[in-house]
């Protein structure tokens, strides 16, 4: 395939980049970490967003190459803040295909040891419909990844139609309630009440319930009220490449 020896390409060539968005606590706006999100330097096309391109890589049955590089990348990383004595957690999304690779436990651990890092400062975010789309292999894998120590959070939470009884059996530790119902919480009230139940149904489950798409103060300050424990969003920054993102928390005096 054409496009994965592009991929493999571009990646020798430093073009496949991580960019990092931050999440703070909504109790004291504290940083937690970052979500990585890569992105493709294209010569021709510019900066290309993985919707572009994880699905055709994913297709290729090649999605493999694509994590291993964002895993190295954001471990190295996560080595070298901790060297400079900042602790910063990262979260990494998967595929589908990621899921199913029964192998992918072993290869996050080699990791892990590889550039010394505390396991728990990495999770992945995987989408409900990932897992639903083939639990009899897709479970194995995530008990695997939480005996070594990651974390486990599920992305875009409210869009899928996961069973409260299913979720309950995954081994998480996170959910994120998608943008879409943060982003119109202010303006619409079946949204706002979307938000307020995933807030206390993940607290019921004992889960940690981190809002993306946080736009305005009115809604992170609504968050809060409700005690969803994390957020991030354009509100706090959007996503940025490494050198950006490290002259905003140095310059973050006033916690936003
Ligand atoms: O950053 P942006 O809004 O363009 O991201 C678009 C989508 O790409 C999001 O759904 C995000 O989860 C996904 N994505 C970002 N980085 C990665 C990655 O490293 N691996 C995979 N599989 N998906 C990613
Ligand atoms: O599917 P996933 O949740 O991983 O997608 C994350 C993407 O959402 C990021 O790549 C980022 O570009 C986008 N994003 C992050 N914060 C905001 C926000 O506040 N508003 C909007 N519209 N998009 C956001
Ligand atoms: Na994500
Ligand atoms: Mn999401």
């Amino acid at each position: 395939f054409q496009l994965v020896t592009q991929f493999r390409q571009a990646i020798e060539q430093g073009r496949i980049v991580v960019h990092y968005q931050p999440k703070i606590g909504l109790a004291d706006r504290q940083l937690i970490g970052v979500e990585a999100l890569v992105r493709w330097m294209h010569p021709e096309f510019g900066l290309v967003s993985p919707a572009e391109f994880v699905e055709a890589i994913e297709a290729t049955g090649s999605i493999d190459i694509l994590l291993e590089h964002v895993l190295d990348t954001v471990l190295r990383q996560l080595a070298e803040w901790a060297a400079q004595g900042v602790r910063i957690a990262a979260a990494v999304n998967l595929s589908v295909r990621n899921l199913m690779a029964v192998g992918f436990p072993g290869k996050v651990n080699d990791a892990l040891r590889k550039h010394g890092v505390d396991p728990a400062l990495l999770t992945f975010e995987i989408t409900e419909s990932s897992v639903m789309e083939d639990p009899e292999h897709s479970l194995p894998v995530l008990n695997r990844l939480h005996a070594l120590g990651v974390g486990l959070s599920v992305d875009d939470f409210g869009t899928g139609y996961s069973s409260l009884a299913y979720l309950r059996r995954l081994p998480i530790d996170e959910i994120k309630i998608d943008r879409s119902f943060v982003m119109s919480m202010g303006s619409d009230l079946g949204d706002l009440a979307i938000v307020r139940a995933i807030v206390d149904l993940g607290h019921s489950l004992g889960l940690r319930v981190v809002a993306e798409g946080v736009e305005e103060e009115a809604a992170r300050d609504a968050l809060r009220d409700m005690h969803c424990d994390q957020a991030q969003g354009y509100l706090i920054s959007r996503p940025l490449p490494l050198d950006r993102f490290e002259a905003w928390l140095a310059s973050r005096t006033v916690t936003i």
